[in-house]
């Protein structure tokens, strides 16, 4: 009879553990899909700046994702382009520009600026995976 019983709340705890971590990983996962969704909302592209002989832009990491999450460059020029991360509720902890080679780690409030020479065309800006995204318009 005890041996029933006990049985009986180990599986009852294992319903509830199995339960619990369902919902971690399911809000986990949200945290990327709401910042996906919101980011696409904003569409206007910001312009980067011309100084000191290169076009300088600024993105932040918020809890929306990337603002702004489009950067307009000229191609050929060079351009510097400062991430910020402004908030841990986020999974862009780091900034990926694949066709740049671009991977950079981006620690909370810690400007960090990535310099390349845009080519024509439009190229991505990502989390390391690849779930938050921002987009470059070269032209
Ligand atoms: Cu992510």
């Amino acid at each position: 009879m005890t041996k029933r019983k006990s049985i009986i709340i180990t599986v009852a705890l294992l319903i509830a553990a199995f339960a619990l971590s369902a919902v971690a990983f399911g809000n986990s996962l949200n945290c990327c899909k709401a910042q996906k969704s919101s980011g696409q909302e904003r569409a206007q592209a910001a312009r980067a700046v011309e100084q000191d002989g290169a076009q300088t832009a600024t993105v932040e990491v918020t809890d929306k994702g990337f603002e702004p999450s489009s950067l307009k460059l000229k191609a050929g020029a060079p351009a510097k382009v400062t991430f910020v991360r402004k908030t841990d509720e986020t999974c862009a902890k780091e900034v990926v520009i694949k066709e740049y080679n671009i991977n950079r780690k981006l620690p909370l409030n810690e400007p960090v600026t990535v310099e390349f020479t845009p080519r024509k065309g439009e190229f991505t800006f990502a989390c390391g995976m690849d779930m938050i995204k921002g987009k470059l318009i070269v032209e």
